[in-house]
């Protein structure tokens, strides 16, 4: 099979909120503007992306299970997830896609509790306290990858 030119974006529970709270912390940017943010980045390079975001984990996984079909990687915030879900890991070394890791905030100079990840290590990608245009950076990069032109 080709690798198709869709990425999944994922963005966990409260990302939702994102530009109605905390802007100190997460900015001004609202998640239509996220999925914005990464769907113009990734049309730059022929791609186009399928957003999810969700406050129920197992919508999450469902999406992350359905990429498997027809996307070339995955994109993906996992909010609070990120520091608590084994299972949300599972799911992402299970389905063997590549995976780019965003944070909108810098975790590691927050609360010590937001230092682990439990997805660090299945993603190929880690982009962490660059905002929302973080997200660019992270699709450029994964995309990238998946189309083997990745340094090194
Ligand atoms: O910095 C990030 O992107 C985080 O993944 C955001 C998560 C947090 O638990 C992680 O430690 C870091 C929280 C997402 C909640 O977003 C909100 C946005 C606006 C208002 C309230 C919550």
């Amino acid at each position: 099979m080709t690798t198709p030119r869709r990425l999944l974006l994922v963005n966990g529970p409260n990302l939702n909120l994102l530009g109605t709270r905390e802007p100190e912390i997460y900015g001004t940017a609202t998640l239509a503007d996220v999925v914005q943010v990464a769907t113009d980045a990734a049309a730059r390079r022929g791609f186009e992306v399928r957003a999810v975001q969700s406050n129920h984990e197992g919508v999450l996984l469902d999406a992350i299970h359905d990429a498997r079909e027809d996307c070339a990687g995955i994109v993906i915030n996992p909010g609070g997830l990120t520091h608590t879900s084994v299972v949300l890991r599972d799911a992402l070394s299970g389905v063997a896609l590549p995976v780019a890791e965003v944070h909108i905030s810098d975790v590691m100079a927050r609360e010590e509790f937001r230092h682990h990840s439990y997805v660090a290590d299945v993603a190929v990608v880690h982009v962490i306290g660059e905002g929302v245009p973080g997200y660019a950076t992270a699709v450029a990069r994964l995309i990238d990858i998946v189309t083997g032109q990745a340094d090194g």
